[in-house]
């Protein structure tokens, strides 16, 4: 065990918000997110997949969620999901507009990746699903974290498969790899519905998606005296905490 203190944190998990256009419903959710993340003060925005429905969106949707995305005082991480993988067609593979955002990282790699928030306090690993024919297996070959001092969080976006193995790649994620991953936290995304799969010694949370649960989003805080606790907020009501 390591005697580093890590930093308290607040982290606002999403995923699923499947924007389809300015004019949808859907972007209404965005907005209120992005309204929440400032309230919330949180520390670190993720997005656990499916932020975009599908890599048909237009540029006027891209250029709208990246101008609010940067306009956030925290970084902002995204991991694309089945409907919006990382194609090159897609929002985040033909546009160049997310370069020019310090704040924003998308995983990009198929194999999974780790990013370092050195200055928040956060080790980050995920693995980007890059193609509509080719199903990943989110949390498969997922590294055991370094002992760093910092604050280990992996974002997968798929289906929660329970204690059966994973019979195919489809997105599946079983409890074993979730409890065996090492890992603090996994942001989950996919099922657009709030659930806490495992409390130990893994904590993992599907957050909901803000569209199919009324305006749902979900905060994270990380405490060294009290471990990782979660609460769900409701972004209409003027982001009050519900529980
Ligand atoms: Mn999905």
């Amino acid at each position: 065990m390591t005697d580093i203190r890590r930093p308290t944190r607040r982290l606002l998990h999403t995923s699923d918000l499947h924007l389809e256009s300015l004019e949808h419903h859907s972007c209404r959710y965005f907005t209120q997110l992005i309204i929440a993340a400032r309230l919330t003060k949180a520390d670190l925005v993720i997005i656990a997949g499916d932020l975009f429905d599908s890599q048909r969106v237009k540029d006027d949707l891209i250029n709208y969620v990246v101008e609010e995305l940067r306009s956030l005082p925290a970084p902002v991480v995204i991991l694309p999901g089945n409907h919006d993988c990382l194609t090159p067609a897609s929002a985040y593979g033909r546009s160049q507009i997310w370069d020019h955002c310090p704040n924003i990282k998308i995983f990009r790699s198929p194999e999974g990746e780790t990013l370092k928030l050195t200055d928040m306090g956060f080790t980050l690993w995920g693995k980007a699903s890059t193609s509509y024919e080719k199903e990943i297996a989110p949390l498969a070959d997922i590294p055991r974290p370094e002992d760093d001092g910092s604050w280990k969080v992996a974002v997968a976006h798929g289906l929660y498969i329970g204690n059966i193995e994973p019979y195919g790649t489809g997105y599946q994620i079983s409890r074993r790899e979730i409890v065996e991953s090492g890992w603090d936290y996994v942001a989950l995304g996919h099922v657009p519905v709030f659930d806490v799969i495992c409390s130990k010694p893994v904590v993992a949370c599907y957050s909901g998606s803000p569209g199919a649960s009324g305006g749902f989003f979900l905060i994270v805080d990380f405490r060294e005296e009290t471990g990782i606790t979660l609460s769900r907020y409701a972004a209409q009501y003027g982001t009050s905490r519900i529980s």
